[in-house]
């Protein structure tokens, strides 16, 4: 007997069952692990995640799952040896499905929006809101009661084209017509500039992107692109400079190691870096027919390799996947939804936790849409959002009340409307 004992205390913890099985991949809910030589002060893991759990006696927890993604995880108590159960709790994802927040947990537009970003000014991990309005800056905070207060905005002497998200919560503004590129920080009292920025072109839009491991702005000209580092102007450094459009550059995105620009005969693949930039190799992407409004960069079967997904402003809209060797093929047909709206943002996140993103099209003068990834295609599920005709400018995913749900923030030229995610 006294042997027995003995032996036992040397082994490590083991885990027989977690009741229920399966819980939503919000997680937040308690479960009862049964097992044995369960430790005072345990240490639950649920995958790779850290549970909160509590010891009711040596062969029973009392565990809250952490947030999690559809599917089968092992659970672990840590001990000498782990005692693990091989898929010991199944995740489910979230139903897709919202509720609209009235429009007082929305500031009111203080005039017409052409541009809307989301990043993180304080550094606290909720995202806020800045907005181009009539060419100046408004910044909308989360209140902490899942909507947004209008809050103070940094003063600009030229009306602002486009704004984008630096690192560390800086932001960058390029003007509408005459006037100097902007840097400003926020310290959390007030607005500073952080430094002077050397003149460029008009814009209608910016990017931040990383290119070569520099964070590098896009800024989108009538007449094309032009690309500057965060801390100089366009062409120092040896930075490429003045890629030349045809009617102009509606966006950018990196795929994989090529710079992708919007132009009004489709997207245009290039390649860039600090030695210069030049046209891909003909045949990496196809050629379209897309005047393209908006593009976006996502992992459709979480494979690790790269899509595009273009918003055309006159057709169909289009996806394109890698061949794994930096080719391209259009894959529209088999992957989209049918919508020859006016497509104008783009957008993607899992918004069911099922591990896959979904795709959010903004139109101008249409119906937005909401497709929801299968892994293989898109599906439309916009019935779950109750669109109306709008003049979208941005969808902005993110999760406002902090529940762990991606919230859907859709910006128009007129207001903007926020959909909650009530999936369960
Ligand atoms: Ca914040
Ligand atoms: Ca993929
Ligand atoms: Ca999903
Ligand atoms: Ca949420």
């Amino acid at each position: 007997m006294r042997l027995g004992l003995i032996l036992l205390a040397g082994c490590g913890p083991a885990v027989v069952e977690v009741l229920p099985v399966q819980g939503s991949a919000l997680g937040g809910e308690v479960v009862t692990l049964r097992g044995a030589r369960l430790p005072a002060e345990p240490e639950v893991r649920f995958g790779g995640a850290l549970a909160e759990a509590t010891r009711v006696d040596r062969r029973t927890l009392e565990v809250v799952t952490p947030p999690g993604v559809a599917g089968v995880v092992d659970v672990t108590v840590a001990g000498r040896q782990d005692g693990t159960l091989e898929g010991g709790f199944t995740y489910v994802p979230l139903d897709l499905a919202f509720a609209e927040a009235p429009a007082h947990y929305l500031p009111e537009p203080a005039g017409t929006t052409t541009a809307a970003v989301a990043g993180d000014l304080d550094g606290d991990g909720v995202a806020e809101v800045v907005l181009v309005q009539d060419g100046a800056l408004s910044v909308w905070w989360n209140s902490g009661l899942g909507g947004f207060v209008e809050g103070l905005a940094p003063a600009v002497d030229a009306p602002v084209g486009g704004v984008a998200f630096l690192s560390e919560g800086r932001l960058f503004t390029c003007p509408a017509g005459e006037g100097d590129p902007l840097r400003l920080t926020w310290d959390g009292e007030r607005w500073g500039p952080n430094g002077a920025l050397p003149a460029s072109a008009p814009c209608h839009g910016v990017r931040a992107l990383t290119l070569a491991g520099e964070e590098v702005l896009a800024e989108l000209g009538d007449d094309g692109l032009r690309l500057r580092t965060a801390d100089s102007g366009p062409g120092a450094d040896g930075w490429p400079t003045d890629v030349a459009v045809s009617g102009g550059a509606s966006d950018v995105v990196l795929l994989d190691d090529a710079l992708v620009i919007g132009t009004l005969e489709g997207p245009l693949l290039t390649e860039a870096g600090p030695a210069g930039w030049r046209e891909a190799a003909v045949g990496r992407l196809p050629a379209s027919d897309c005047a393209v409004g908006a593009m976006d960069v996502l992992d459709v079967e979480g494979d690790g390799e790269a899509e595009l997904a273009v918003a055309c402003a006159d057709g169909q809209d289009r996806l394109y996947r890698g061949d794994g060797q930096g080719h391209y093929f259009e894959d529209s047909a088999a992957s989209l939804p049918v919508d020859a709206a006016v497509g104008a943002a783009l957008a993607h996140a899992d918004l069911d936790l099922d591990g896959l993103p979904e795709l959010i099209v903004g139109n101008r003068g249409g119906v937005d849409r909401l497709y929801r990834g299968d892994g293989a295609r898109f599906e439309d599920w916009s019935a779950r959002l109750s669109l109306t005709i709008a003049d979208t400018v941005a969808a902005l995913p993110m999760d406002v009340d902090a529940d762990g749900a991606v919230d859907l923030l859709l910006v128009d030229a007129d207001g903007a409307r926020l959909f909650v995610n009530v999936g369960e």
